[in-house]
């Protein structure tokens, strides 16, 4: 069996002695990785300050190799808080009044990716399979093909991707077509992402469709499918149930006997639509003044990105806005929002789920959205909470027995939550089960060996001739 290789901006080394439970992406990675023995590589998350030429670190645990490397001020800048953050990130989830589109960045971000290729090309072995996570490193197999790497070379977007005018906003955008088009499998979350590239790519007259998702673009064949990541389902379910326990949890009971809990839980981003829901919650509150003094929203938004202006801007605004209405609808024994910005560690998060019998997931645009199907492995199955979903996540493709919403509209959403609130027990549990028999079968270790299947039988770089 050939050996895996990961690349990936952060890479989540295991920390010793560290009791909380990695992600399920990480999880499953790990898993495959422990498998098949491999390397996983990406940024260590640290500067190098000016030194442009910092060596490798590696760290060796069992049959996995994580090889971390620094990156200098100038290409965490460039590379990462801009060309990343300020242009894909904006770009790919449709705000394209957001993006940025300097130079300095732009060229930045492809010096980083060729860096990249330079330090991991000499750890690799020629039946390697490498598998790219991400929008931070589109261009890597470019930069890898440049120095005759003929691996299979497979990448995985986990953000949208974008009709064709919002794509072709992006002054490079053909640099980042041609990247994509360097690697032998390129997977999306959904069926609509996937649609979105190709769809463009035939309308710029610059790829064309073959047959089993193959697909025909600046001289190469590659593959392209969906491949919609999932949650640790059963794991995650088990630390719901286990967490009536945790002493955190059972405080977060105790303090909402007599109240309904709605629950919110996302990074700080402007595609999460948290300003929006709470303007949802507010109308609700209003429109429904039976609730007053008997719901609660929790809001579990942790900082991040706190170097890009936009973001600092956000968090205040969140501040003031969850102060405003609390300060305007609450009462000297009611709190309308809690509103959190530490993170939680994924057992207690697993409990606070389970105790709400709302959760409220109304991003703008997401690629997934995992917070929405650990909200549904979760719930107890005996009295189960209802998902408010937006159509906007990709997580929409497959949870249908959510309420599905347009987080643009405040009072379809407020509705929403009225009528999530009082739905009566027989639907809830059959809305629920639904949701959870799917994500039983699709959890992101099936969701990881789908995409490692495709990847180690499409044809190596070098057989392609034959199909052109
Ligand atoms: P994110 O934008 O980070 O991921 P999401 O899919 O919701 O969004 O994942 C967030 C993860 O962080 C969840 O596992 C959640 O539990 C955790 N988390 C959030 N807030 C937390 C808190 N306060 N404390 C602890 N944990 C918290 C990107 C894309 C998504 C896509 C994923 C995976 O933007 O669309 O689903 O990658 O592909």
């Amino acid at each position: 069996m050939s050996r895996l290789i990961v690349v990936s901006n952060r890479v989540p080394v295991p920390e010793k002695g560290k009791a909380a439970p990695a992600g399920g992406l990480a999880v499953a990675l790990q898993a495959a990785l422990k498998e098949r023995g491999g390397i996983w590589m990406g940024w260590s998350g640290k500067s190098s300050g000016e030194e442009e030429t910092p060596q490798i670190k590696t760290i060796i645990d069992g049959k996995i190799t994580y090889a971390l490397t620094d990156l200098t001020d100038r290409d965490v800048e460039e590379y990462y808080h801009g060309f990343a953050n300020r242009v894909l990130w904006p770009t790919f989830h449709y705000r394209i009044d957001l993006a940025e589109y300097g130079r300095k960045e732009m060229s930045g971000y492809f010096r980083v990716n060729r860096f990249f290729a330079q330090r991991l090309a000499p750890l690799l072995k020629p039946d390697d399979v490498i598998w790219v996570q991400d929008y931070h490193l589109i261009p890597l197999a470019s930069e890898l093909r440049k120095m005759g790497i003929k691996n299979r070379i497979g990448f995985f977007l986990h953000i949208p991707l974008p009709p064709a005018d919002v794509l072709l906003a992006m002054p490079v955008y053909d640099q980042i077509i041609e990247g994509l088009a360097q690697y032998d499998l390129v997977g999306f979350q959904t069926d609509y992402d996937l649609a979105n590239f190709v769809g463009a790519l035939v309308r710029e007259g610059i790829g064309e469709t073959l047959e089993d998702g193959y697909f025909k673009s600046h001289n190469r064949i590659f593959k392209t499918g969906a491949y919609p990541i999932s949650i640790e389902t059963a794991a995650f379910a088990a630390y719901a149930k286990r967490a009536v326990n945790n002493a955190m949890v059972k405080k977060a009971a105790s303090s909402i006997i007599g109240h309904d809990l709605v629950i919110g839980v996302d990074r700080l981003d402007y595609s999460k639509g948290i300003p929006q829901r709470l303007d949802a919650y507010e109308r609700f509150i209003l429109a429904n003044p039976a609730y007053q003094g008997h719901v609660s929203y929790l809001q579990i938004t942790p900082k991040s990105r706190s170097e890009v202006p936009e973001y600092e801007a956000m968090q205040r605004m969140l501040a003031e806005q969850a102060g405003r209405v609390n300060g305007e609808l609450g009462t000297v024994d009611w709190v309308p929002i809690r509103y959190m910005t530490r993170s939680v560690a994924r057992p207690i998060l697993a409990g606070l789920y389970r105790l709400a019998k709302v959760g409220l997931v109304t991003p703008m645009r997401d690629g997934m959205n995992l917070v929405a199907k650990e909200y549904i492995a979760a719930q107890d199955p005996e009295d189960p909470g209802v998902l408010i979903l937006s159509r906007f996540a990709g997580a929409a493709r497959e949870l249908k027995s959510a309420l599905l919403v347009n987080p643009y509209d405040t009072e379809g959403v407020a509705n929403a939550i009225a009528r999530a609130l009082s739905m009566p027990l027989e639907e809830r549990k059959e809305r629920w089960q639904k949701m959870m028999d799917h994500l039983l079968v699709h959890d992101v270790m099936e969701w990881c060996n789908n995409f490692m299947d495709d990847l180690t039988q499409v044809p190596q770089e070098g057989d392609h001739a034959a199909l052109l």
